[in-house]
């Protein structure tokens, strides 16, 4: 199981966003800047827009994504600074057969490589690490990957993630196989999918 440190300092600002719990004052304070020099940038992500093209067609009938018999819904992403190396995806996910699945991977061609990681408090520190048996999805159960807690992290981010655009990933699963799903990209504080609501 790999353990990332988080020593390098753009690595950090990028946990930290993806640490943000409800309401936290210390979150405020530890992503300064975060929300500001954003503008401006959506014009030079021109690279990705290519990469959002199939997606109007995928949402356009439903806020959701079947995969056999898993349910996926409120993906989502969030801003990040230029030149940050990594960004996040967060999503729910219903299982509603009667069988466990397994969420093994992911990509996307905004990113090098992601992966499936878990937050948690170790002492002091809160760190991130890589799910390396995957993140199972129990039969009859829902699993919600959120700031915090379970998340995706997009490796190697190609360009920046931009605010009001849509990032496409494929979840690769253990039994429902390949599938992609859009994560409409919010604030870099954004903690659900924008016109969804913030609350859950
Ligand atoms: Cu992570």
């Amino acid at each position: 199981m790999k353990t990332l440190t988080l020593s390098a300092r753009t690595l950090t600002a990028a946990a930290l966003a993806l640490a943000v719990t409800a309401g936290s004052a210390a979150a405020t304070v530890a992503l300064p800047g975060a929300t500001a020099p954003v503008t401006g940038f959506s014009q030079r992500a021109a690279p990705g827009d290519a990469c959002a093209l199939p997606i109007s067609d995928m949402v356009a009938s439903h806020d959701h994504v079947m995969a056999g018999p898993l349910k996926l819904s409120g993906g989502f992403s969030r801003a990040t600074l230029p030149n940050a190396p990594v960004g996040g995806g967060f999503l729910t996910i219903t299982n509603t057969g009667d069988s466990d699945d397994r969420l093994i991977g992911a990509e996307s061609p905004l990113a090098g490589h992601m992966e499936v990681h878990e937050m948690a408090m170790e002492g002091d520190v809160m760190r991130m690490r890589e799910l390396a048996d995957g993140l199972v999805i129990p039969a009859g159960e829902t699993v919600e990957l959120k700031p915090g807690g379970y998340h995706l992290m997009l490796m190697e981010l190609q360009a920046p993630l931009v605010e009001g655009e849509t990032a496409t990933i494929t979840l690769i699963f253990e039994n429902a196989g390949r599938v992609e799903v859009p994560l409409a990209i919010g604030a870099p504080n954004a903690r659900g999918p924008a016109g969804h609501g913030m609350s859950h």
